[in-house]
């Protein structure tokens, strides 16, 4: 089969398209990448052809001899539909989890994200925690969230009590919570490792005044995930514009009843009394 031709390639391009149309990849903003199956590598394999290792710059021993279809760094989401075999490609991880070569794609030059790192521990972490379930890990400069953290403490309490209060489904969506990640400089190992401790715990990390990181099984519920803490941050950001004070929100106790009857675990360090709403 044509690696075009493959479910799981129209499924990335197709999410690719929609955080573009979001409004959430400027320029070459944002990266994405995959986890790819043993039968979906088996189905395409035959248009493989290695390039040279490069190191990875970290180590990610659990996700050797795993491929990874990536964007590409420098690349623009907005040309991904148009012309993927330029701004994609598909990395093989060497048996040490040291190294990776890219197999496919980037007929132009080019190499995996510059975010390459971050997602590889991400997905280390996403691995062995979810016993190799989740499979895509997204990161995106979403506007309103970057824009929450320029107004409201950089705390995982807060953020996820505030994005909860937003929109009832959000507790529903992601009831363990989100992490926040302080103002670190991107791309590299050290940003990766502190990403990768919050993934251990959650689904979503914030990147203070930078975007957003999120993990699941598939396209549509990391998208969904994606999609669903940033619509809150715009609904929060609507209300502290027009006013600071909340006339009234959702309670505490209105979560736990919450949980009982959609039968989520929410974590009590959310919810803690607050002086005013
Ligand atoms: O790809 O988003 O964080 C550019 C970035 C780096
Ligand atoms: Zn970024």
């Amino acid at each position: 089969m044509k690696v075009l031709d493959a479910e799981f390639v129209q499924g990335f391009i197709r999410m690719a398209n929609d955080g573009w149309e979001q409004g959430w990849h400027e320029r070459n903003g944002g990266n994405l990448t995959y986890r790819i199956k043993d039968e979906e590598v088996e189905s395409i394999k035959e248009n493989f052809n290695p390039g040279e290792w490069q190191p990875i710059g970290t180590t990610v021993s659990n996700l050797a001899g795993e491929y990874f279809l990536t964007t590409g760094s420098g690349k623009y989401f907005r040309n991904v539909i148009l012309d993927p075999e330029d701004s994609l490609g598909i990395a093989e991880i060497d048996e040490k989890g040291e190294n990776y070569r890219v197999v496919w794609g980037f007929v132009n030059g080019g190499r995996p994200t510059s975010e390459f790192p971050s997602h590889l521990m991400n997905h280390e972490v996403k691995k062995l925690a979810t016993g190799g379930k989740y499979r895509v890990i997204y990161h995106a400069h979403t506007t309103n969230i970057i824009a929450l953290t320029f107004v409201l403490p950089l705390s995982d309490e807060v953020f996820t009590r505030e994005l909860w209060e937003m929109a009832t489904e959000c507790p529903v969506v992601f009831p363990s919570g989100i992490g926040v990640v302080p103002w670190m400089v991107p791309g590299g190992r050290d940003i990766a490792v502190e990403t990768s401790k919050l993934m251990k715990k959650y689904d979503l990390a914030i990147w203070a005044h930078h975007g957003m990181f999120a993990a699941g099984e598939d396209f549509d519920l990391t998208f969904g995930l994606m999609h669903t803490a940033e619509k809150s941050a715009e609904i929060l950001v609507k209300v502290l514009s027009m006013n600071p004070h909340k006339l009234q929100t959702i309670t505490p106790d209105d979560f736990r009843h919450l949980a009982k009857d959609f039968n989520v675990n929410l974590p009590e360090e959310f919810l803690y009394e607050k002086k005013t709403l």
